[in-house]
């Protein structure tokens, strides 16, 4: 029997047999009464022992969305999917499963749905791949909480879905300024001269990361002291200078007597187990190591707990990494491969043997295996088979340290990324797409990704601005440089042995054209900030697929521009070698602002429909919705370091227009006292000129410094008026 309780007025659960709380959704299901059910109507069901199918039958044109941290395109229709995250660092398109589990989707067609699958163990989605027409889901369990959504606008049903599994995490406001990664600084100096060639070259930056060279052996939450002498000192020294400096931390602890981490961790009992009871041991960075039982709540406030030191040094960004858990290989797994080695030395005339060494070492790492054989030990006292929760581990990672953050925090915001991740983490923590490479065809990766995750309620969230492998040219860093004004999470990384990739690091023509470029994001914090914040209040994902938006069937299959929040439409380019690219504007007028630098204005008006715009390396296409405003301000070298007390509205009016500005001190969570702003902006066009005004509401204990609003308004003919009202 199925149990099915209507949750809200569109969400409907159905409950197969006992699921695991996987801590996803923030509704208290049970207090809901139920009925039982034997259908679930949507789908036809296949119960096996420890399975069960969905299929549903998928008409011609039938698109699928969301799905998250996945390939594919898009509409997700035509390509296999798993959820069973994955350390994978090749993002070829036929792969099926990255860092993150995401089994939330929608399938819009003649009925438009929303299905979220809440089970952390293995989930195969096939969108039509195998057989066309067929939507065939394998969930590796009988215990299931299957939720439907029911809405014709899909904007409305994940405004559902978040109802149901919480708000996206509220970063500091600095977390949006440009941030700075390269795995291999290897010690103090190199990141003071990183930090100093900002400054001096006048690029703008607020964030910095360490990523695993600045440990001790690369044992968690040591500090190499030979390679960052007086680490407190330089902490501080580089917040002077305006920088957040983010540490990496890994969840594998070194098996290695006399570290405290190891040691307090193994005599706690505080280690996934195997079946014997011994604790579990997998290789990553340090060597072997032990992985912390993260599914256990004393085992996330212990872990929370070990933040205290470098949160104490002024530290307040940190980043999750290898949490799916990532593991290189076993002993066990490493003997079987010597032993397969030795077979093949015995032999002759080894051959083909060549490949089955190859596949052998490839196959060492992240196996099934080893997923299946540790042990959770659960608050409950159940223990619970790793394989069967596998998806959560990231989750529970994130979780641990995001409590901990917030104990030793108080009511500062912390900046926390994780790399692995399932429904419900967005609560807690932003995610970066992991390891994607200096590809072209990566970008646009990224660019789905955008739209696919903030479906999925990871809303602050961005790829390795550059790409993370192989080595990238000047231009493909300009172009998605371009794309990272509108990417929320703005962070350049690049991998140890490739090329560099900093703004400065190709020739003196491409570091104008970044620096002008992270100038420009600089500029929009003000709108992106408070697009961002509404965003969450209103439950509407800050980066939308313009089809989502806007009702015209030509816009169905466009995933290469984006909405970015309510005024703006991103078209990145994403093309080497190219001049410009083609666009379609939907439903109502555009201004096309061609973005060189903050006080270039190339802009003209373009009426709804398809066209190839010329666009420059030193241009980004930033396209302003009619009659809407975007909100700027001059930008500086880092978040807070001048009171902004000017705003410019940039507007595009053809009749009338109005913006909800939000501001807060960007740092606390005060606003959750009302300690925010709501400056109300209009624009009214009246014979042949413009009025303008505003209301404000600010509430008493909160005063924000803007004193005047510059207006620049373009009309239909893109003639210019400007404006300037005082506070
Ligand atoms: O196995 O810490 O995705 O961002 O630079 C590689 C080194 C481990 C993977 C992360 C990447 C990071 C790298 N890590």
């Amino acid at each position: 029997m199925i149990k099915k309780y209507e949750i809200f007025k569109n969400i409907t659960l159905f409950r197969f047999g006992d699921p695991f709380k996987t801590g996803a959704v923030v509704v208290d299901v049970d207090q809901i009464n139920f009925k039982e059910v034997k259908d679930i109507y949507l789908f036809d069901k296949n119960v096996g022992l420890d399975k069960v199918v969905f299929n549903k039958t998928l008409s011609a044109g039938d698109s699928i969305y969301g799905l998250g941290e996945n390939l594919g395109s898009l509409n997700k229709r035509g390509k296999i999917y798993r959820c069973y995250s994955s350390d994978d660092f090749l993002h070829t398109p036929e792969k099926e499963a990255l860092y993150g589990s995401h089994p939330f989707f929608i399938i819009d067609g003649d009925e438009t749905v929303g299905v979220f699958i809440d089970s952390p163990s293995e989930i195969k989605i096939d969108a039509g791949f195998k057989d066309t027409n067929l939507l065939s889901i394998e969930v590796s369990s009988t215990d299931i909480d299957l939720y439907i959504f029911r809405s014709k606008n899909k904007i409305d049903i994940i405004g559902s879905f978040l109802s149901l599994v919480g708000t996206p995490y509220i970063p500091p406001k600095w977390a949006f300024g440009y941030q700075q990664c390269r795995w291999s600084y290897p010690n103090r100096e190199t990141v003071e001269s990183i930090g100093n060639q900002f400054r001096s070259l006048d690029i703008p930056c607020d964030v910095i990361y360490l990523d695993i060279d600045y440990m001790k052996d690369y044992k968690v939450f040591t500090v190499d002291e030979n390679k960052f002498p007086d680490f407190e000192d330089f902490i501080a020294k580089m917040l002077e200078k305006g920088f957040k400096i983010a540490p990496i931390i890994d969840p594998g602890v070194k098996i290695e007597d006399g570290y405290e981490v190891y040691e307090e961790g193994k005599s706690k009992g505080y280690f996934c187990k195997k079946e014997n009871g011994l604790d579990f041991v997998g290789t990553v960075w340090p060597g072997a190591t032990c992985y912390p039982d993260f599914a256990n709540s004393k085992v996330r406030e212990w872990w929370g707990g070990l933040y205290e030191e470098m949160v104490k040094s002024g530290i307040c960004a940190f980043w999750n990494d290898m949490n799916e858990p990532a593991i290189f290989f076993t002993p066990d797994g490493l003997k079987n491969f010597y032993s397969l080695v030795d077979k093949i030395k015995e032999k002759k005339d080894p051959g083909f043997d060549f490949f089955s060494i190859k596949d052998a070492v490839n196959g060492l790492s992240n196996k099934r295996e080893d997923y299946q054989s540790f042990f959770h030990n659960l608050d409950d006292g159940k223990v619970i088979c790793h394989d069967k929760i596998h998806n959560l581990y990231g989750f529970f990672m994130a979780l641990a340290t995001s409590d901990g953050l917030k104990k030793l925090l108080g009511n500062k915001r912390y900046l926390l990324l994780s790399r692995s991740s399932y429904i419900g983490a967005h609560r807690f923590t932003s995610i970066w797409m992991g390891d994607n490479q200096s590809w072209w065809e990566h970008i646009i990766v990224n660019i789905r990704m955008l739209q696919s995750l903030n479906m999925c309620g990871f809303f602050y969230t961005g790829a390795d601005i550059g790409g993370f492998g192989c080595n990238s040219s000047a231009e493909l860093v300009i172009r998605w440089s371009q794309l990272g004004i509108f990417s929320p999470l703005f962070r350049n990384h690049s991998a140890l042995g490739t090329r560099n990739q900093e703004p400065w690091a190709f020739d003196s023509a491409t570091t104008d054209i970044i620096r002008d470029i992270i100038k420009f994001r600089y500029a929009l914090i003000p709108y992106i900030y408070s697009e961002y914040l509404k965003s969450i209040i209103n439950s509407r994902c800050l980066i939308l697929p313009v089809s989502f938006v806007f009702d015209d069937p030509i816009l169905k299959n466009i995933e290469d521009q984006f909405m970015f929040g309510e005024s703006i439409m991103a078209a990145p380019i994403y093309t080497p070698n190219s001049g410009g690219r083609y666009v379609t504007l939907p439903d109502v007028k555009w201004l096309c602002w061609k973005v060189k630098n903050f006080d270039d204005r190339d802009v003209s008006i373009y009426n709804p429909g398809s066209y190839f715009i010329n666009c420059e390396l030193d241009e980004t296409l930033t396209f302003v919705k009619e009659n809407s405003i975007v909100v700027l301000t001059r930008p500086q070298n880092y978040v807070g370091e001048k009171k902004i007390t000017e705003l410019l509205a940039v507007a595009f009016v053809t009749d009338r227009a109005s913006y909800m500005y939000y501001d807060d001190d960007g740092e606390t969570y005060d606003f959750q006292k009302g300690k925010f702003i709501n400056l109300n902006i209009f624009i009214e066009k009246s014979d042949g000129d413009y009025e303008v005004y505003f209301n404000d509401e600010e509430s008493a204990e909160y005063k924000n410094d803007i004193r005047t609003i510059k207006f620049e308004i373009y009309d239909e003919n893109g003639r210019v008026f400007t404006k300037i009202i005082s506070r």
